[in-house]
């Protein structure tokens, strides 16, 4: 058996967690490999709303197992906080979870650190989610991790030594901080953590593939975000493109099957940096109201625009994308015309492969198709699609050179409508 991958190729927030849920009744198996609890996987079915951040989307669905691997970073007390809310819902998770015992802390000092390191950025600042991600992937790669495993052995020794290092660096930075809640909070989000299962995640995924078990490895954020490929240094710190999926779970890369492609019919992003297609009219604060585009974690406005096929066409070929799925069709459902960049222009040349540096000087080259100015949202099947909706969508295969296989045409579970 082969895993298959569920990735964003934009900025994050794709609609990733909505159409996870609505794959893994296909799956037996459903693992996190990369982001902590900056991700913010938001799933509506039957009149609820849940946001998950560091638990499997899979977790709503029966009896599948769920796995957090070991390239994720964990908060104990946001974990916590996360799982009580999901069992008081009543979904029970204590037997279907499983932890990677290599997956990082993150300790309550990496969130301070994160900002004062922000702060101490001024205008250059990345606009984090402030939960730590970057300086506790910082010490797992400096080898000065504590990982979810050390909890169970010489634990108060780790945790006071990377404590105290973090500590000095912030005396250093003159940064004035209070960790009495946050330590106290996450002490008890240790103890908490302690009655789930501790894995070996790498062995237990492979296991299942060899006893023919289906895996589906849910990717966070995006890969215009990925430490390597995104837009630097405006990005996360961990590899969110399909790559990713070897390292934080110990897949290797012959076993990775079908590549899930996600994006949304215009372009989002949260957080600074740059976005060649960004709207500061009318058009993108309607993109914002329609598609609600606030940060599922933070409550940020989402910087909003049209779709960028230059940074998809490399998002594509990143990750090796076997299958596209389009989220948010219905958001532009009220538009005259729609634009798709084709290209950029840079120091007055036109090129369209993604450059080294998108920082700064981009202009965008768009196409205009007409809009379709039909309801999409109670849409069962694809015989239904208006005739500008199929064109749009073959102009972006035609573009892409991938499939697009699934189309969202609104939140709820049941607005999922695949093609043939
Ligand atoms: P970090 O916190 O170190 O990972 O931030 C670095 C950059 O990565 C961006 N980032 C995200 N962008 C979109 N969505 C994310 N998740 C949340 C959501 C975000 C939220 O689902 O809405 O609620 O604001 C996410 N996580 C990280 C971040 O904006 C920085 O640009
Ligand atoms: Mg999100």
């Amino acid at each position: 058996m082969k895993v298959d991958v569920l990735l964003g190729l934009q900025w994050g927030d794709e609609g990733k967690g909505k159409v996870v849920d609505v794959l893994t009744p296909k799956y037996d198996v459903v693992a996190r490999f990369q982001g902590g609890p900056n991700a913010g996987h938001t799933l509506e079915f039957e009149g609820q709303k849940y946001v998950l951040r560091s638990i499997p989307s899979g977790i709503f669905q029966g009896d599948k197992v769920n796995i957090i691997g070991n390239g994720v970073v964990l908060d104990p007390a946001l974990f916590k906080a996360e799982a009580e809310a999901l069992e008081a819902s009543g979904h029970p998770l204590k037997e279907r979870l499983h932890i990677s015992k290599k997956a990082h802390l993150i300790l309550p000092t990496h969130r301070i650190l994160d900002a004062a390191y922000e702060a101490a950025k001024g205008d250059a600042k990345v606009g984090t989610t402030g939960k730590g991600i970057g300086p506790t992937y910082t010490d797992k790669v400096s080898r000065n991790g504590v990982r979810v495993g050390d909890i169970l052995h010489n634990f108060d020794q780790k945790y006071g030594a990377a404590k105290a290092r973090h500590e000095q660096i912030l005396k250093s930075l003159n940064y004035e901080y209070d960790l009495t809640e946050l330590e106290k909070a996450w002490m008890e989000g240790i103890e908490y953590l302690k009655q789930f299962h501790f894995v070996d995640s790498e062995h237990e995924v492979n296991n299942y593939l060899k006893d023919g078990k289906s895996v589906l490895c849910e990717g966070a954020q995006g890969t215009m975000l990925d430490i390597d490929f995104g837009s630097y240094p405006f990005v996360t710190s961990s590899n969110t493109v399909c790559a990713g999926a070897c390292t934080g779970l110990g897949v290797a890369p012959n076993r990775i099957g079908e590549v899930f492609g996600i994006f949304k019919a215009y372009c989002t992003r949260v957080g600074a940096g740059p976005f060649p297609t960004e709207l500061f009219d009318e058009t993108g604060d309607n993109m914002c109201t329609l598609g609600h585009e606030f940060g599922s974690v933070t409550g940020r406005k989402r910087r909003c625009g049209w779709i960028d096929l230059v940074a998809l066409k490399y998002s594509v070929m990143i990750n090796g994308v076997t299958k596209l799925i389009m989220m948010k069709s219905d958001v532009l459902d009220t538009f005259d015309t729609i634009k798709a960049c084709v290209a950029y222009k840079i120091d007055g040349e036109e090129i369209d492969y993604f450059p080294y540096d998108i920082n700064e000087g981009v202009e965008p080259v768009y196409a205009e198709l007409p809009g379709w100015k039909t309801d999409m949202t109670k849409m069962q099947s694809e015989d239904e699609f208006p005739e500008e909706f199929n064109a749009y969508l073959t102009f972006l295969e035609e573009q892409l050179g991938v499939e697009i296989k699934i189309v969202s045409v609104g939140p709820d579970r049941a607005q999922t409508i695949e093609r043939y």
